[in-house]
């Protein structure tokens, strides 16, 4: 089943230098396909959107604070069951419970600071790709 899926890699990624180590790993994954990417220094109002969910939460606001505090790489990856596939590839949101071998278990210990974001469902996904790249096809 192809699909589409939303992945940020948040500042924490590209502050540290791991776009390349990151992106390698979604890359080598057979017949997946990366369709858009783009380094982008993300506004609040489109972070209000995409965390919608989570308002009122005790960390939303440091989190918004964080999303903004640099650049990130917002990209739209497409292929076989790539939705539930990067998911795997991120391991749970917190990093140090995420299994070594995923990348927030290998790269990172602050649950907010857990490197990427990656759609939950198709529905989040396409949610989620129209607030990022509004003309993707
Ligand atoms: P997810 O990114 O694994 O889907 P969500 O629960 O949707 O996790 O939370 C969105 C983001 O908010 C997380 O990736 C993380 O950056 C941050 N976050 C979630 N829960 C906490 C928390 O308890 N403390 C600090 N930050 C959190
Ligand atoms: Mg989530």
């Amino acid at each position: 089943m192809s699909q589409r899926t939303l992945v940020l890699l948040k500042p924490d990624a590209v502050r540290r230098g791991l776009i390349g180590e990151i992106v390698g790993r979604i890359e080598r994954k057979a017949g997946w396909r990366i369709s858009a990417m783009e380094l982008r220094t993300l506004d609040r109002e489109t972070l209000e959107q995409h965390y919608a969910e989570h308002v009122g939460r005790p960390f939303y606001e440091p989190l918004l604070e964080f999303m903004t505090s640099g650049p990130a790489v917002v990209m739209v990856v497409e292929g076989e069951r790539v939705i539930e596939g990067v998911r795997a590839l991120a391991g749970p949101t917190d990093p140090i419970a995420a299994p070594p071998g995923s990348i927030r278990g290998d790269f990172g210990t602050i649950v907010r600071e857990n490197l990427i974001h990656a759609s939950d469902s198709e529905e989040s996904a396409e949610r989620e790709v129209k607030i990022f790249f509004p003309s993707h096809g």
